[in-house]
């Protein structure tokens, strides 16, 4: 089957369903909760969701662990539900992609459950289960994974342990294994022949582990890490997938990749290769933390984001496909991040800018719920108001050790996960119009002030300028071919750059700063104004003022 690169001109929006809309009032977002929310989609303008894991789930890690590859979570609602979902965007011009999370399984899948509790189990060999040391007293590595800890579980009172990159409840398939291989392939061309169009394919650069399963020089995080993240045979793997799945429907793939590199990146996203269409990389996310650990802070700067984005801008330029993402389920809210303000009469105005600096990028733009109309994190002020698993195992680990505590205490709630997971804000009503009953994660009533309803009535909403952008994109040409320029690269205060297509070229001018700012292009006389947060311009850029030109159409 041809593939039309249709992800080209999409313009994709994330759904975390636990916090999207509640339709039973129970709490948990569902899928009829989304069903009743696609005009709004519409309205917004986007053409592709990206559905976070909706699969049959003990929701130890909310989903991302899955017991039943084939079935829908009961409190989301049935698979009779998610067809339905599924044609009624497709009705509306939307297409959707699955989370797909194969990396591991919950413990609850019945190949874990028997590949434990039976040695002779054909499931056994499903998973990466290996002899400790010291006849069983130490795990067969120092490894440790991305939720603080070592990667290894001792099955019972056994000698043997089995390994876990995640929590203890996500052990790792051993992809190692043909029959793994078959029975991922079998669920996805089940879910492709039932109508769906992709796949984003949860942490896929660590589905393959060396062999040598040996210690490694200790590190302050992720020991082992040239272990298990892009193994030897991860691009066999995936030409696998494409070769077996992927090539006989019109569909598109975009892979997580934890610590990648450029030449690691074009080595996936090589259209040649046939392996994946896109990834998500995260360089420029960790733009305020040292060596990628978001617990390490650093202050932000707009040189390093902006030089981390044209990085990746020039070096696939016309060899691969990027993805454009300022926020995910993963990730603070960028509210206050990035350079942004959080709160004040500029807030929006700041966000603004924010955006049309990620979305005027080459590739694909991903919006994730709430960020259309600027989320702010709850700033929850206890511990015991967050409930991801991640913050809780590093906060223990914290408070164990004094050595950690002073170097990430502080900023510990700051990068939770639970920060972007708060319900969306439909409206001022009780629970944000969510749900009728106390969420399963409660936002904070300061909040309240963005929300969709109000948004939708305020022409000069952040909702209104997303929409705006979205029509741009839609519009012009030169946004999803033309060749990118980074200018004034040393500049702190502005983001400019240019995207250029034979005679058309579209001027993108964001600034960062908080006062006016000398605007240092010296004619603008050729140039038609698109788009920009302010009604009235000057010479100078006024704070935050962005602005989007376009020449030669
Ligand atoms: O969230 C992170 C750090 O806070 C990342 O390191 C994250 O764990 C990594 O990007 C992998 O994320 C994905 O796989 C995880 C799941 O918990 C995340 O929600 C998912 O996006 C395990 O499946």
């Amino acid at each position: 089957m041809k593939h039309t690169l249709w992800y080209k001109d999409a313009i994709i929006y994330q759904i975390y369903p636990r916090s999207f809309c509640d339709a039973n009032n129970d709490g948990l977002g569902d899928i009829p909760g989304i069903i009743s929310k696609l005009d709004y989609l519409k309205e917004l303008g986007v053409n592709c969701v990206w559905l976070s894991p909706v699969y049959d789930s003990p929701q130890k890690d909310n989903g991302y662990d899955i017991s039943n590859y084939r079935d829908i979570y009961k409190p989301f609602g049935t698979l009779e539900d998610f067809k339905k979902m599924l044609s009624e965007m497709h009705k509306r011009g939307i297409r959707l992609i699955m989370d797909l999370v194969v990396n591991h399984t919950s413990n609850e899948h019945p190949w874990f459950k028997s590949a434990i509790s039976d040695k002779n189990s054909p499931y056994r060999d499903y998973y990466i289960i290996k002899k400790g040391k010291k006849n069983g007293k130490k795990p067969p590595t120092n490894w440790t994974g991305f939720f603080g800890g070592s990667t290894w579980e001792r099955i019972g009172e056994s000698d043997e342990y089995y390994l876990h990159l995640f929590t203890k409840e996500q052990p790792d398939l051993n992809w190692e294994n043909p029959k793994v291989r078959d029975e991922i392939v079998d669920i996805l061309r089940y879910w492709l022949d039932m109508g769906v169009d992709g796949f984003r394919c949860d942490v896929i650069t660590l589905i393959s582990k060396k062999q040598d399963f040996k210690s490694r020089f200790p590190t302050i995080a992720l020991c082992g890490k040239d272990a298990y993240v892009m193994g030897p045979k991860l691009h066999t793997y995936l030409r696998e997938l494409y070769d077996r799945a992927y090539s006989d429907y019109d569909c598109m793939t975009v892979g997580e990749s934890v610590l990648c590199s450029l030449k690691d990146t074009l080595s996936l996203v090589d259209p040649e290769r046939k392996e994946l269409d896109m990834i998500f990389n995260f360089s420029h996310t960790d733009v305020d933390n040292y060596l990628g650990v978001k617990y390490l802070y650093r202050d932000f700067k707009l040189t390093r984001f902006k030089n981390r984005l044209a990085k990746y801008q020039y070096g696939l330029y016309q060899k691969g496909w990027n993805s454009l993402f300022i926020e995910n389920h993963d990730q603070r809210r960028s509210v206050g991040r990035y350079g942004t303000l959080e709160r004040g009469p500029l807030s929006i105005t700041s966000s603004k800018s924010l955006g049309a600096s990620y979305f005027f990028l080459q590739g694909t733009p991903f919006i994730y719920q709430g960020q259309e109309i600027g989320m702010r994190n709850p700033s929850f002020k206890s511990i015991d108001e967050y409930q991801d698993v991640e913050i809780h195992n590093i906060y223990n680990m914290t408070k164990k050790s004094r050595f950690l505590n002073a170097l990430i205490g502080k900023h510990l709630f700051d990068v939770s996960r639970d920060n972007a997971r708060t319900p969306m804000q439909w409206s001022k009503q009780d629970y944000f119009g969510f749900s009728k009953v106390t969420p399963w994660l409660n936002g904070t009533l300061d909040n309240i002030d963005r929300n969709v309803e109000d948004e939708l009535k305020d022409n000069d909403s952040l909702f209104h300028f997303y929409k705006r952008m979205i029509e741009i994109r839609k519009k012009y040409k030169v946004v999803i071919e033309g060749k990118f320029d980074l200018l004034y690269k040393r500049n702190k205060d502005l983001f400019i750059y240019t995207r250029t297509l034979g005679k058309e070229q579209l001027l993108v001018i964001c600034s960062f700063a908080k006062k006016d700012t000398k605007c240092p292009i010296s004619s603008l006389d050729n140039y038609q104004l698109l788009l920009s947060n302010y009604q009235e311009h000057k010479d100078k850029l006024q704070p935050f003022e962005c602005r989007i030109y376009i020449k030669g159409v």
